[in-house]
């Protein structure tokens, strides 16, 4: 029976405003956003610009991204697959002693695969480095089972001990309340729940402590949820040692002022007593240029520029150094990452910053990398879907939290 013409189009018209929801949906799941967090007045990102750029949002000194000029491979020596040297079941293969980790939620299974079939495809089906997962609860067979068919490579699976996770005896209940609302009264984001501070805390100063880690040299952190574009033919890990190198990054932005506004003069604190962990060729510089209008005046004298950690490849001699390991002993006990909302972000790249020798810290430019709402996007013909030099797929303002320029100014790009 033939349906009347009306009908067809609007049955049509129906799956088409269908189709458009679900892409809008699909696009701007504001959940999913994680934008660097705003405080009205202070060094507030404008409202989005329409069109080009302002030129205040794009970073001083470029007239374009660098990551729009063609680009590869870093220098040589860079081990390669040969034959079965990186096979997975090869027990004299030439991988380091480095694995790929990730912090995750049995909740967030379907983007965790979807991290892994990225990185898998681009890199990790060649090298066959080992992935480890940690969760705060145990992790279900679910889990297990659809990660662990993800990958050729081993795969590990650790529950946090209690004493790693929860909220230190120091801290002060009342305080912690009492500053959650005032920080989330000015716009800090996630201040206000308890898990996303125990996280910022782990990531920071706990992590390496479980004992699976407790042998491991080198270590990826690999979130839910993000996206690898570019292929790459060596071994990374390798890359970091036969370099010298102890911290390797894509993308460093600004945070909010807010979150840390004590955690430079908490660190003055440590450098006034322990003059001897600065380095030499430090990229205090980094740290300390005034890049935001007002930021520094709130975290009296921090930039807030930082490493992303959502990426982040490091050598975990870093962290376990005495610079650091009573460095991270000093912040725990001074509460910031409870009375503030301290992320490991800043406080890995302020420790990196001041005690580390600046040419041992790497920008991976070929690594095609996304965490929403940013990119690292090279131009460099083994990358597919993300345009080289695009630096964010969010509003204009976003531009302007961009670090990189700094990092540059002060270590160079080549690092
Ligand atoms: N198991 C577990 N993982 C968490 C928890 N909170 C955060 N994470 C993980 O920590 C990482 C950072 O968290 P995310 O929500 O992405 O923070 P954002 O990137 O700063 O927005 C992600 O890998 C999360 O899966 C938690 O309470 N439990
Ligand atoms: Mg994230």
């Amino acid at each position: 029976m033939a349906i009347p013409k009306a009908m067809r189009y609007l049955a049509g018209a129906t799956c088409l405003i269908f189709i458009f929801l679900l892409v809008t949906l699909y696009r701007t799941d504001p959940t999913a956003i994680k934008l660097p967090t705003i405080k009205p007045g202070n060094g507030a990102p404008k409202p989005a610009a329409k069109g080009a750029l302002e030129p205040g949002d794009r970073p001083q000194g470029w007239d374009h991204d660098p990551q729009q000029d063609p680009s590869g491979e870093p220098p040589e020596p860079l081990h390669r697959v040969n034959g079965d040297n990186y096979a997975p079941d090869n027990a004299n293969s030439d991988r380091i002693n480095a694995t790929l980790l990730s912090l995750v939620r049995n909740e967030e299974l379907d983007d965790m695969l979807q991290s892994m079939q990225d990185l898998e495809s681009t890199w990790n089906h060649k090298f066959n480095y080992p992935w480890t997962f940690f969760n705060d609860v145990p992790f279900t067979k679910e889990f297990k089972e659809k990660t662990s068919a993800a990958t050729k490579a081993k795969t590990h699976y650790h529950t946090i001990p209690k004493e790693h996770w929860e909220i230190p005896s120091w801290i002060n209940k009342d305080l912690y309340t009492e500053s959650k609302k005032m920080l989330s009264e000015k716009g800090v984001q996630y201040s206000e729940m308890d898990s996303y501070h125990q996280m910022c805390r782990w990531n920071s100063g706990v992590f390496y402590k479980h004992p699976a880690l407790e042998k491991v040299q080198y270590y990826w952190r690999v979130e839910p949820k993000v996206h690898f574009f570019c292929g790459v033919d060596y071994d990374v890990f390798r890359y970091m040692q036969d370099h010298n190198k102890t911290y390797g990054f894509t993308l460093t932005l600004l945070d909010s002022p807010d979150s840390v506004a004590t955690l430079w003069p908490e660190t003055m604190k440590f450098l006034a007593d322990h003059p001897e962990y600065e380095a030499k060729n430090n990229a205090k510089g980094f740290l300390t240029e005034e890049k935001e209008k007002g930021h520094n005046k709130i975290t009296n004298g921090y930039s807030t520029c930082h490493f992303w950690s959502n990426f982040e490849i490091a050598n975990l001699d870093l962290w376990r150094s005495p610079a650091y390991t009573q460095y991270f002993d000093h912040l725990d006990k001074a509460g910031g990452f409870f009375y503030e909302r301290w992320g490991d972000a800043p406080v890995h790249s302020v420790a990196v910053g001041l005690f580390e020798d600046k040419s041992r810290v790497h920008w991976f430019r070929d690594i095609g990398y996304q965490h929403i709402p940013f990119f690292n996007c090279p131009n460099n013909g083994k990358c597919k879907g993300c345009e080289a030099g695009r630096f964010t797929d969010g509003e204009d303002w976003l531009n302007s939290q961009d670090c990189r320029n700094v990092w540059f100014k002060h270590a160079g790009m080549e690092a």
